[in-house]
């Protein structure tokens, strides 16, 4: 993709990280040039602190604009957020109007409330402008209460059905739009995440982590922000919904974890440089390659020894980490595994590697003896990739199930592989020398039964694999 330029269209609250001192670092990360149109200043937002101070910059919009045209300026995509008055619907409207080209995204986020409630700064027909500038949306990005203050819903707390939620992407086909993505939904007590519809396409699907206790300010922008920009760089609807996620969740647990006062926003900065990088490989593309000699095998060897350097401290002592990786993840290690007939697979982006599997069958069964992703590049579907790699060689050689071993510590892990498809089978403990002994547990996975289409009457004789999955069961479920 071309260089885009985009327009930010939020107040700027100049404390408190949320709207533009979010969207700017976030949206400039991924390399889209984020010009701005502030509608306010703010001192502060409007949540949780006192005696802000707010000026309305309705009137200096039009001017702007117009010097903006004079210098036949347009933008190719328009991120709103929160506006400072209800007259700025229109001319917010306008603006877009007048400022588009052929190939202009409008992004809109209706900041307006949360939790049932507007925030204080809005009266009761607010909604009713705010559905004006919605209907202009190729992309929605509310949270449930925007969407039921607009469509006239009464708004519940979660958790959610999934009929329920159907029904208000129906009732949402009101706005004409190409996608929505419903931001704080819970499906069960104790998750909450993002659900999202491509109405183009059918698509729908949902993201799902533990909540986090306590309510954090500006997450809907860190949410909108991270979103447009994987969007903007050419990234499908799901693998960005996933990313935004990831982004947004790390920032509430960096948080909720230093203690500090969530009125001041979330702790988002840290989390950029991961953000980046998983845009750019999943822009890049990944390109798979089997290794079996070469520069491949201290490859592998070096992004094992990255990972378990990372994942695997605080789970697994350092010296036993240190024994691990010299037994069985050296390169000389790794060059007698592929003597003793495993089969390395390294997924690659551009110059970067990304993550690697081993695997061997045995017999009616593949036993994956190994599946590493790169730090900062777990959560977003890379592991879930490399698997559909291997069962679909299953498929090839007719094997019909797989298994592979995970320490019982590994909670996402062992929660990433259950949303796979994958059940526990049993736990071993196996001494590996030195006195250091591996606690795993067996996981499985039957391929046919995961394949078999509910019409299909063969038996499940005939694995389904490739093509398109139109609305695949219902929804895609990607949950830790
Ligand atoms: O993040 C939403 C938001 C944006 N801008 C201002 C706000 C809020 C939420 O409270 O007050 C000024």
């Amino acid at each position: 993709m071309n260089h885009r330029r985009l327009l930010a269209v939020h107040d700027i609250s100049c404390v408190g990280r949320c709207s533009l001192t979010v969207a700017l670092p976030i949206i400039s990360a991924v390399g889209v040039e984020c010009s701005v149109l502030p509608t306010a200043v703010l001192s502060t937002h409007t949540g949780g602190f006192k005696g802000f101070t707010y000026r309305d910059l309705t009137s200096d919009i039009v001017p702007v604009q117009e010097h903006w045209s004079s210098l036949d300026l347009t933008f190719d995509a328009f991120y709103t957020g929160f506006l400072g008055s209800f007259e700025q619907i229109d001319i917010v409207k306008d603006l877009i109007t007048k400022m588009s080209n052929e190939g202009t995204t409008v992004y809109v986020d209706p900041v307006m409330g949360d939790e049932g409630n507007l925030y204080t700064v809005f009266d009761s027909d607010f909604p009713k402008g705010m559905r004006r500038l919605c209907e202009m949306a190729d992309v929605l990005m509310p949270n449930l209460t925007e969407l039921c203050f607009m469509l006239g819903l009464e708004y519940r707390k979660g958790p959610y059905t999934r009929e329920y939620l159907e029904s208000v992407f129906k009732e949402a086909e009101v706005f004409g739009l190409k996608k929505i993505v419903i931001t704080g939904v819970g499906l069960e007590e104790g998750k909450v995440g993002v659900v999202y519809k491509d109405y183009e396409t059918g698509e729908t699907g949902q993201v799902m982590r533990d909540a986090v206790e306590g309510y954090y300010h500006g997450t809907g922008d860190v949410f909108g922000s991270s979103l447009v920009g994987a969007l903007e760089s050419g990234l499908s609807l799901r693998d960005s919904v996933r990313i935004a996620v990831e982004f947004t969740v790390g920032s509430i647990k960096r948080t909720h974890d230093s203690g500090a006062d969530v009125r001041y926003g979330v702790d988002f900065e840290p989390g950029l440089k991961d953000y980046s990088m998983q845009v750019d490989v999943l822009k890049k593309g990944l390109s798979v390659d089997a290794v079996s000699r070469g520069m491949g095998i201290p490859r592998i060897s070096a992004l094992a020894s990255r990972v378990w350097n990372e994942a695997y401290k605080g789970i697994v002592d350092q010296d036993q980490i240190d024994y691990m990786l010299e037994k069985y993840l050296s390169p000389k290690a790794i060059e007698q595994e592929i003597a003793d007939g495993y089969v390395f697979i390294l997924l690659t982006s551009g110059q970067r590697d990304v993550a690697f599997a081993a695997y061997r069958m045995e017999g009616e069964r593949m036993f994956v003896s190994k599946l590493y992703v790169e730090n900062g590049l777990r959560g977003i579907g890379i592991t879930s990739r490399m698997l559909k790699l291997l069962k679909d060689q299953c498929v090839r050689k007719g094997v019909g199930s797989m298994y592979l071993t995970v320490n019982r510590n590994n909670l996402p892990a062992i929660q990433a592989y259950k949303t796979m498809g994958f059940v526990i089978e049993k736990e071993i403990d196996t001494p590996i020398g030195n006195g250091f002994e591996m606690n795993d547990y067996i996981m499985g996975y039957t391929i046919r039964d995961r394949y078999v289409h509910p019409h299909d009457q063969t038996g499940g004789r005939r694995p389904r694999l490739e093509g398109p999955r139109r609305d695949p069961g219902f929804w895609r479920h990607v949950h830790r």
